[in-house]
Formats: structure tokens, sequence, C-alpha cells
């Protein structure tokens, strides 16, 4: 039926009105019902093998864009709205954004489920509905606060399915509630599912704050995403999460392997199970479990899952290694620990090192070492962090099983990521090349071919003009922040984490504003643009959202200053931000300490929308840097191998912070945290924390790096007045990232690890 009609029956069953008398949450609530019905129309693609793809966190962001783009209606429904005098991005504006996870990790999994679909693979999504995603961030005297983000509504992309799961928990069962939601394949015209289950009865939501009853297990278990540090008294109630997740997902896997006709002997041969890090590690023991009651025996039950499930590591990060106390496993899921107890003999069997095992003598179960030993793949996230993880953090491991690990580099969906949020360079791009690089990514490098071509060049530079001034106006009405488009726009987005360094950048900031108030203007006015939430209990990250707001507000009411340097963090940073804010960026600040970084993904978004990385060589940005090559990047800072050394205490070359702080430049830079101008605006305990911290300790070492970052940064900030020049960086950025889109990555793990 023509989708004129098919919207007119919808808003006239719906609210008795026809489109063009409809608002814009009406419309909105139409196009989502219509884009839902015909992506659930869609069947499952075909194959023998199907994937599953495990995760706590699905960071989706909006929905009604990126289907309508699968669906290929994208255009047509702009058209038919446009008739209605009606504009598609007002409409859109009206859903909320289901922020079901922290940053990188959760956006990866969402890239993937739509590279999945895209390629025609069949494989579902895993995962949990929380009733609030990741807090809502409100700044209130230059400070992160913390209010709940209850993003659901009665209309969503998710749908009922009606069926079940019973969970069983240490003294009592709870029931998981399977949703789904379709994820349309972009170019077939198939459609894989996301499923998140739920608990039966939900409690309301919390009075006040992101604060609630965290041992009311029944009501509560899917009330609230985990900020990645969660306190200790959410602890259990994580634990409680995973098990939720896993056994009702172990449970759905094979109920479907049955009506797929084939028996649980024949599970690995048809089934792959990718565990998303260690969160939801707990299906390897669970499936065990639930095979054994099918009458498999120990060792076969052992065999099919070693050879079902592959383990993705994302952080080397020694304190985001999951580690839970078998205490928690025996009160949660006592029916593992034997299990885990089991595998854990086994594993000493093949490996006496009390290192590699699974549970140590602390009592305490090593996640990623039971994926480890009974999962057939293990990979990291770039090439860098691969070769990290076998070298030096998993090395044990990898001498005992070389053949299980490989690297599979990171990528992002260009279709959310370059075709939705920035369609004026997409329409370039397709005007210099042709519209097949969606398909074939590679073919971006034909953009080269227009290295020397001035109107391609300026119209390129005019493109991100405009995106600069779309988001300037957005900030302005979000914010009531007034920005000026032609200076620098020097972006930092991401979350807000000691090793990913803002208050590095933060230090930049401080350089910049002694020498204009000491007469000595940049080249080029510079805007530093942050977006980052701190985990509500990481204090340390906390003060430098404090710093980076106590620098946007002096810096604001100095108008000798503010001419030429701007500081601008984004309240309440989102996958939407994100989407507003890449295409405007000129600078891309990738200055996490060498080696700490996995892969980083917003490096490569920000590259495919034309701008240029300031980075070090950590994570994918050694890969951009080989891509791109030496003039298209800006790189500073010591190398991996230098910062593991520097944490090691061999010949005395432990990392001393205060070394670095006892230099003329750098001592001056760090103290005015404690300056009077800052006081002023700041909290002088939060700063004082600060300012002893980086002085005295500097875990990530950002004193190290300083005065190579400032003198890289004023190289860009000057190299950026040669605008040519810079529109030839530009471009070689946006024609190399074909390679980190997630249609390669995918393609990929389905060569090395699925099968499908
Ligand atoms: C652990 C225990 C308890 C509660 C929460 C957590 C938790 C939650 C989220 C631990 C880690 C995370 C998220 C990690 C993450 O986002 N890692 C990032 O993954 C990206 C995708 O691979 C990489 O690009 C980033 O480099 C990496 O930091």
């Amino acid at each position: 039926m023509d989708l004129k009609v098919q919207m007119e029956q919808i808003t006239q069953e719906r609210f008795g009105l026809l489109p063009e008398r409809c608002d814009d949450r009406q419309l909105y609530e139409a196009l989502l019902v219509l884009t839902r019905r015909l992506a659930q129309e869609r069947p499952a693609p075909e194959g023998e093998r199907k994937l599953y793809y495990f995760s706590a966190e699905f960071l989706v962001g909006k929905l009604l864009d990126n289907n309508l783009l699968a669906l290929g209606l994208r255009d047509q429904v702009r058209e038919l709205l446009t008739s209605w005098g009606r504009d598609l991005n007002a409409v859109e504006e009206q859903e909320p954004e289901p922020s079901l996870g922290n940053g990188g990790l959760g956006r990866l999994a969402a890239c993937f489920l739509d590279s999945i679909a895209a390629l025609g693979l069949r494989g579902d999504g895993v995962g949990l509905n929380y009733h609030y995603g990741l807090f809502h961030q409100k700044f209130a005297d230059n400070k992160q606060r913390e209010v709940p983000d209850p993003w659901m509504e009665p209309e969503s992309w998710l749908i009922p399915t009606g069926k079940s799961y019973t969970v069983p928990f240490g003294g009592f069962d709870l029931t998981a509630k399977l949703w789904d939601a379709a994820v349309p394949g972009a170019y077939n015209d198939k459609a894989n599912r996301l499923h998140l289950f739920d608990v039966e009865s939900p409690a309301q939501p919390p009075e006040n704050g992101i604060d609630f009853d965290k041992t009311d297990i029944v009501h509560h278990l899917t009330s609230f995403l985990y900020p990645d540090d969660g306190d200790d008294a959410g602890r259990l109630l994580r634990v409680y999460q995973q098990y939720f997740m896993v056994s009702a997902g172990a449970q759905l896997i094979l109920e479907e392997l049955e009506e797929r006709g084939y028996g649980p002997h024949q599970l690995a041969d048809h089934t792959v199970i990718q565990i998303n890090d260690t969160h939801p590690s707990m299906v390897i023991p669970e499936l065990i479990r639930l095979l054994t009651a099918k009458g498999l025996t120990m060792d076969e039950a052992i065999g099919q899952v070693s050879r079902t499930c592959a383990y993705t590591n994302h952080t080397i990060l020694a304190e985001a290694l999951e580690k839970w106390p078998m205490h928690f496993i025996e009160r949660v899921a006592p029916q593992l620990a034997p299990i885990i107890r089991e595998l854990d003999w086994r594993a000493r069997e093949v490996c006496p090192d009390p290192a590699a095992a699974i549970l140590d003598e602390h009592g305490l179960v090593h996640m990623a070492h039971m994926d480890i030993h009974y999962g057939y793949s293990v990979n990291g996230v770039a090439a860098l962090h691969t070769e990290i993880l076998k070298r030096v953090e998993l090395k044990r491991f990898c001498d005992l099983y070389p053949q299980k690990f490989n690297n599979k580099t990171n990528g992002v969906t260009l279709r959310r990521w370059l075709e939705a949020c920035n369609p004026d360079l997409t329409g370039l791009i397709d005007r210099c090349i042709g519209p097949d690089w969606r398909q074939d990514p590679g073919r971006l490098v034909g953009l080269l071919d227009f290295i020397d071509n001035d109107r391609v060049l300026e119209h390129l530079l005019v493109v991100k003009q405009s995106a600069k001034e779309r988001f300037c106006r957005q900030l302005r009405d979000a914010q009531g922040i007034d920005l000026d488009p032609n200076s620098i726009f020097d972006v930092q987005i991401k979350r807000l984490h000691e090793y990913k360094r803002q208050q590095m950048n933060a230090l930049y900031v401080i350089q910049k504003y002694l020498e204009i108030k000491a007469g000595r203007t940049p080249e080029h006015p510079v805007t530093v643009i942050f977006g980052a939430k701190a985990a509500p209990a990481y204090v340390m990250a906390k003060h430098i959202i404090h710093l980076i707001l106590c620098l946007q507000k002096l810096i604001e009411n100095d108008p000798a200053v503010r001419p030429w340097l701007r500081v601008a963090m984004v309240e309440n940073y989102n996958v939407t931000w994100a989407e507003r804010l890449i295409p405007a960026a000129d600078i891309s600040e990738q200055i996490s300490l060498a080696s700490k970084e996995a892969s980083g993904t917003g490096n490569m978004k920000l590259m495919a929308n034309g701008a240029v990385t300031l980075g070090t060589m950590d994570g994918a940005n050694v890969e951009i840097a080989e891509l791109v090559g030496p003039g298209n990047i800006y790189t500073f800072g010591a190398h991996s191998d230098r910062v593991i050394r520097l944490y090691n205490d061999k010949g005395g070359q432990r990392y001393r912070s205060l070394d670095y702080y006892h230099t003329p430049r750098v001592e001056r830079l760090v103290d005015f945290l404690l300056s009077p101008e800052l006081l002023e605006t700041g909290d002088a305990k939060a700063l004082a924390a600060l300012w002893r911290d980086i002085k005295g300790k500097d875990w990530f070492m950002a004193l190290l790096d300083l005065e190579e970052y400032i003198s890289v940064k004023d190289l860009a900030v000057r190299q950026y007045g040669d605008r040519k020049a810079w529109a030839r960086k530009m471009l070689v950025n946006i024609a190399k990232s074909g390679y980190f889109s997630s249609d390669r990555t995918i393609k990929q793990y389905n060569e090395d690890i699925w099968h499908l």
C-alpha cells in the first residue's frame, strides 16, 4: 500500500486527524508505528548457523531516521512530509534517545547490529531492557548533577513477544519477559532482532535522584544501566542483571535451536555466541548447566559450549576486568558454582599457572579467564590493543592458546555516522564518486582523485562551515551559549576518564588563556568543545568536569580572551549530540595515554566527517595514522612500549609526576588550578584535590606528554590557516575512513570467527 495512504490510516485511527493536521509529536508516533510494522514484517536472513551477540549494553540512539534509511524510505517520507508542509527533522526531534549504554562498547554493539543486518547475516542481539538508561547530565554550580533518564514511552520500537523464561536465582525464580526490536538491513529485505529481557513487574519511577532500593531485585533488576564504576552496593545487583540476561538468553538459544530442527548435540554447528566483554560471561556455565539438564555429559556440554562461544576484550585497564566473588555467585546463581569450580579444575589441569586460574586464592572468579579457556576465539578491538593483549596482559593465555587470539579492528556504521548525520557531505561525496561507496566503503578512496580539484576542496570547506553554523544554533537553543563558527572547533567527546586525559586538554586551555592575557594571541581563534559524562562515583572525573566548567565560565566573562579562545562543554552529551557535533568538528582530540585506549570509535566517526586527528599512538589512532600518512594527522606523545616501561619499576624508570611538574611551563599551568581567578567560580576543595592529584600522582601521565601536546596543537592551529592545505587533509581523512566501516569489521568477524 502507498505510504501516504498508510500514514493517513494510522493518524485517522489514532488521533482522528489527517496527517496535515497532526502536530510533530503525532506525526512521530505515526511514523514510528508505520516503520516498526514494515521492519517487523521482514523475514530473518537465511542460514544454517545463527549468531547471538550478547551484550549488557546496546547504545542504539534514536532509530526513526536509521530505520527509514535501512527500509529505503527516508527520501520518500521526507518528500511526503514536505508535501504536508512539514519537516522530517522536526518530527525526529520528538523521539527520545534510548541510552542503554555507557559509551564505546555499547555504541559498538549497536553499529554491529546495523552492519550484521546490512550484510544480510543471520544474527540477533541479546541484552537487557533498562528502564532508565545512562543518567541525564545537568550542570549546576559548574558541576555535574545526575538525574534519571526515563526514556520509555507507551509507543516504542520494542514490541512484546509474549515469550518468557524462568530464571532460577538462589531462593527465588524470576520471569524474564522478552521484548524485541526489529533491526532492518539496509540494501536487503531482511531483518534481525534485538532481544531485550525485562522483569515481569518493573518498579515505578524513583521519587528523587537516581538512587533506588538495590536489594529489591524482583522489581528493580532492569531499572538502571550501571555506570562503569558501579558502587559496592550495586555490584551484587549487577551480577543479578548479568545472570538474568544470560540465563534467559541461553534458554532462548536452545529453544530456537530446537525450532530450527536441531538437537542440543548440534549446538556448536548451528550457533555462535559473541560475548561482548565479560559482562555476559556467565552464559558459559549457564549453557553447560542447561545442556547437561538435557542429557549431555559434562564433557560433551563443555565441548559444545567451547565451540560456540567467542570473546571480545575491550579493555586493558586492570581495574575494569571483572572479577566476582564466588560468594556473590553462590547467592545469585548457586547452581553455577559447582560448574565454575569444575571449569576451574579442568583449566588447572591444562595450565597449572595460578595466574591463569578461573577461581583465585581470594575466592574471586576471573570472568575473562573463563572466556579464554572455554571460548574458541579471543579478540582485541584494534591492532595495537590485540598486540598488547598477546604480548603483555594475556601473554600466558596466548602462549597456551595461540590459535584463539585474533584482532578485529573496530568500525562504525557510516549509515548513521556519515549518511544520516551529514547529508551535505554525503551529497558532495556522491557527486564526486557516485553512490557505490555505501555498499563498498573502500571506494571512498576514489575521493583522492579530487585532491587537486579546487572546487571540491572549496565545497568541502563550505560543507564544514555550514555544519559548524548548524551546531552553533543547536547549542544556542539548548544551552544559551553563542559560539563563533569561524573559530577552529577543537572537539573532545567521550566518557570522562583520567586515561582519556581531558585534564591535559584543560591544561592546554590554561596555557592559551595565560598567553592571551599576556598579549600573545593565537594565529586563529579556537573553541575547545567537550562532551563527557563522568560516572557518578568517579570523584576525580567529576573534578575534571568542574575544572572545565570553571574555565568555560572564566573565559566567557573575559572580553579580552573570548574573541580568541572559548570553552564549551555540551550538557548531557549522548548519541544525539554526537550526531550534531561530529559533522562540525575541525580537530578530533584522541589524546589517551598510549596503551590505555583499546580502540576508540569516535576517532573513526570524526575522521569520516573530515576532522583531522590530534592524537597519541594509541588504539585505532595507530591505524588511522598509517592510513592517512603523517601529513594528515597530528601525532605526539610517548609510545605504548615506553609507557608500559614507565609503569614497571625496572631500573628505577617508574614515572614520577613531580619530575615533570617541576619545569617552568608545566608548574605554572598546574598551579593555575589554585589561582584566584579560578577560585572565584570554583570549588576550592575540588580544585585542590585535582591539583594535588595531577602534581603528586598523575597516574595517566598527562604531564609526561603535555609540552609536546601543546606544541603540536599549536602547529595544527597555525596550519589550519592554510585553508586549501587543510581541506586536502580533510579529504584524505574522509577518503581513508572506509576502512573503519563496521561492515568491514563484521565481514572479518564472519570470515574468521562466526562462519555464518
Ligand atoms: C563493569 C563492571 C560493573 C559495572 C560496569 C562495568 C563496565 C561497563 C561498561 C565496564 C566497562 C564498560 C565499557 C567499556 C567500554 O566502553 N570500552 C570501550 O570499548 C570501545 C569499543 O570497543 C573501545 O573503542 C574503547 O577504546 C573502550 O574503552
